[in-house]
């Protein structure tokens, strides 16, 4: 039996249950993938959703599939769409999620079960999506920025559920690090406690602040290759952790440039939720919506930079991970 079969046995809830079956749809091309042990990626929904605006945000979506599929590995785009669980879009399904914006539910784990048994369209976070891909038996995940501890949660006790899924589902999360809306000092704590190993990729061990390559932050790991981030992954699963990780992409320098700028609009960004009350879910969507306004959407164009290149990095991993089937 090769590796991967084997730790997909240990740790990996492929769709054995004929409960769970019933409510995820496979598309056709991911289902084949699955069957065949080909390389897949998962990508979330709520950064068509409720993360960029339309229609950049369908035009990036089937951007980002493109550059998963070049680089190796199968796109898999998650959504709950009429009560079922969709792994692997249509263009209509991603266009719709996309026209639909925040009328569609940002769903995250609390939230699965609600959207599922109403039917609703729900774009799925983070931690929602990791719950997916892990029922499917996908184990890397590529995004733009997980959600963390948010400024002043010592008061508001506004901890992103992306932090604990991460904690708990063993799903590789490739993104560019969180955005400086976080207490990212505190962040890197929670995962920490959370038992989450936190990778900063390529040169630096530096956490990547999202928007800009740095942070000041010291991850705790460092890797360059695909393959390093993969073995650790076969090395996870083979182990049955259980927990997550965070592969830590930094934006590519030709979009960090103006991260100071950015830098001054989530700072102003942030006080103007404050002055207005926004909090809970809508925290995070309302600041980066006032960001891409703030910097008359040069904040956008990071996005979409760093998100295809995570798209990218994800890709590799996955497909070194699918070696070890070979
Ligand atoms: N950060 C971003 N873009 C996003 C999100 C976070 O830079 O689109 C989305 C992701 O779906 C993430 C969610 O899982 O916001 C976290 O929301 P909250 O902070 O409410 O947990
Ligand atoms: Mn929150």
């Amino acid at each position: 039996m090769s590796a991967l079969t084997g730790i997909a046995k240990a740790s990996i809830r492929r769709l054995h249950t004929r409960q769970l079956t019933s409510y995820i749809r496979l598309s056709p091309r991911v289902s084949e993938a699955l069957k065949n042990n080909e390389p897949v990626v998962a990508l979330e929904s709520t950064i068509i959703s409720h993360g960029m605006p339309y229609p950049q945000n369908v035009t990036t979506a089937q951007q980002v599939e493109r550059i998963v599929s070049e680089y190796g590995s199968v796109p898999a785009t998650i959504a709950l769409i009429d009560g079922k669980i969709h792994v692997g879009l249509t263009n209509d399904e991603l266009e719709r999620l996309g026209k639909s914006g925040k009328s569609a539910v940002k769903t995250s784990r609390r939230d699965m079960a609600a959207v599922l048994s109403q039917k609703v369209l729900g774009a799925t976070t983070v931690s929602a999506t990791m719950i997916a891909a892990h029922m499917a038996g996908i184990p890397i995940f590529a995004t733009g920025g997980i959600g963390g501890v948010h400024r002043g949660a010592e008061s508001t006790m506004d901890i992103s559920a992306d932090l604990t899924e991460l904690g708990k589902t063993p799903v590789t999360v490739v993104c560019a690090g969180a955005k400086s809306i976080l207490d990212l000092p505190k962040t890197l704590e929670f995962l920490e406690t959370q038992g989450v190993p936190v990778v900063a990729y390529g040169e630096s061990d530096e956490f990547p602040a999202f928007f800009s390559p740095r942070s000041g932050l010291r991850a705790p790991w460092n890797m360059q290759t695909p393959e390093e981030v993969a073995r650790m992954t076969k090395t996870a699963l083979e182990l049955g952790l259980s927990t997550g990780q965070v592969i830590a992409v930094p934006i590519p320098e030709a979009f960090a440039e103006q991260s100071a700028e950015i830098e001054r609009a989530i700072e102003r960004a942030v006080g103007e939720a404050e002055e207005q009350g926004v909090k809970g879910k809508e925290s995070t969507p309302f600041l980066l919506k006032r960001v891409v306004e703030l910097t008359a959407g040069a904040s956008l164009t990071a996005n979409i930079a760093l998100v295809k290149n995570n798209a990218r990095v994800g890709s590799q991993i996955a497909k070194s991970l699918a070696t070890y089937d070979a």
